[in-house]
């Protein structure tokens, strides 16, 4: 990583409704006011393909932290992030993690939450095991239209449904066309996991090519093929995606 500072933009996911399971662990702890509302919070370096978010993906294995905020808003990612987040003001005290219970990603998988700016507007909470604890916060927002790793796992969840323990109907899909290129149309992520040959998200090598090629057309050649930015270059409509997603209090900057 360096001395380099990654700025990812971390969005505000409000849950909807919980999996039964994760119901069961949060009325049973008795520490979240059932009025209170409790945000999930995936961290994302391209905030401009954020219409295309059609799930949220958690770790099985990782267990997370709810973290209060006020009375009635707390925010639900991993510990190691939400140190990071005290030193960032994010939260009222410094210096205090405020920490009122865990919850297994696991228990997670089946729940509901909004995404801000979504075309899909609510999507279901959904599993992947590629998920690193020493990045983010832990929870990534699915663009299958443009994230390689995101489509093929989509495509893996719906193909294996009965092994990963889900219920089909919960992985969308349908990706959104939101970036339009020259090169690969504007379903990159779907055009390139084809081209490249790639059938699952262990197939780690060329996932990392078709990452790398998604990014650099996205951003150098992508014009905005969906929203209010209709037509504008990527490279403008992201900085304007981010700020109005600061601005309207929908997500917030989270450094590492
Ligand atoms: B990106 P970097 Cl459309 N473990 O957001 C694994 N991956 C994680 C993560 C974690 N703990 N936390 C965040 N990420 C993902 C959108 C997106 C992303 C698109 C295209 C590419 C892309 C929608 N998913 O990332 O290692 C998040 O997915 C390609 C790398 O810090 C985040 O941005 O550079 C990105 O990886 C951060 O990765």
């Amino acid at each position: 990583e360096g001395v380099l500072v990654q700025e990812y933009i971390a969005l505000k996911c409000k849950v909807m409704d919980w999996s039964a399971r994760a119901m069961e662990v949060i009325s049973s702890s008795n520490n979240i006011p059932s009025s209170a509302d409790v945000f999930m919070i995936p961290a994302t370096l391209r905030p401009e393909t954020m219409y295309g978010q059609t799930n949220l993906f958690v770790s099985p294995t990782i267990t997370y932290g709810i973290f209060k905020i006020s009375d009635t808003i707390f925010y639900l990612a991993t510990d190691r992030s939400a140190r990071n987040m005290v030193f960032q003001g994010i939260f009222p005290d410094w210096g205090t993690v405020p920490k009122v219970m865990e919850i297994k990603g696991s228990d997670l998988v089946g729940s509901s939450v909004r995404t801000p700016l979504s075309a899909r507007d609510v999507v279901y909470v959904i599993p992947m095991d590629t998920i690193k604890e020493t990045k983010g916060t832990g929870l990534v927002t699915s663009v299958p239209s443009d994230s390689p790793d995101d489509h093929i796992m989509t495509l893996e969840l719906f193909k294996k449904a009965t092994h990963y323990g889900i219920d089909p109907q919960w992985v969308c899909q349908d990706s959104i066309p939101i970036i339009d290129t020259p090169e690969y149309g504007n379903l990159i992520a779907p055009t390139l996991v084809k081209k490249l040959k790639i059938n699952s998200p262990k197939d780690e090598r060329q996932l990392l090519a078709a990452k790398e090629l998604a990014y650099k057309v996205g951003f150098y050649h992508g014009t905005m093929a969906f929203g209010p930015f209709t037509g504008m270059p990527v490279q403008e409509a992201k900085t304007r995606i981010r700020q109005q997603l600061l601005d309207s209090g929908d997500a917030f900057v989270y450094c590492e």
